[in-house]
């Protein structure tokens, strides 16, 4: 009996030992994490604003659209604008051409295409869908034949004088 009172004793002495071991390491640790943390602070910020920049990166693409007149430079733009993750998107009535910007973490071109297809105008990869080709202004039907993606030189105006 009283070798047992001693042993309970005993780990009693040893359990408050190591409550004080734990409370001065888990000081100590803490400690040096504070430490740590400010300088891992530092470097993650510094890591983030250069993830961040990366993500804002566009990636800029060109392509040929085709169309008439500013109504269709309305349409094909706000179709483009559309896309989740385009910046800017600006068609060219005499290149036939359209200029976006894009993150490409949110979209790629296509679908940067088949948006502006849906909207009734052929691009490059896409042609446009009839139905919405057949709802357009008159003025906006566009000649499926129409060359697009031009250089916007006098060059294809003089080749085609050319041919004929
Ligand atoms: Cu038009």
């Amino acid at each position: 009996m009283n070798f047992s009172k001693k042993n309970h004793e005993h780990k009693n002495k040893n359990v408050i030992d190591v409550s004080k071991k734990v409370i001065l390491s888990v000081a100590v640790i803490a400690a040096l994490g504070l430490t740590s943390c400010k300088n891992e602070t530092k470097k993650e910020t510094e890591t983030t604003t250069t993830e961040m920049s990366k993500d804002m990166a566009m990636t800029d693409l060109s392509f040929g659209v085709r169309g008439n007149c500013g109504m269709c430079k309305n349409t094909i733009e706000k179709a483009a604008n559309g896309v989740e993750g385009v910046a800017s998107a600006n068609w060219d009535v005499d290149k036939k051409k359209i200029d976006v910007s894009f993150d490409d973490t949110k979209t790629d071109a296509m679908a940067i295409h088949k948006a502006i297809a849906a909207s009734g105008y052929d691009t490059e990869k896409v042609a446009g869908d009839e139905e919405a080709y057949d709802g357009l202004p008159g003025c906006c039907k566009y000649d499926h034949e129409m060359m697009m993606n031009q250089s916007g030189e006098e060059k294809s105006d003089d080749h085609s004088n050319h041919d004929h």
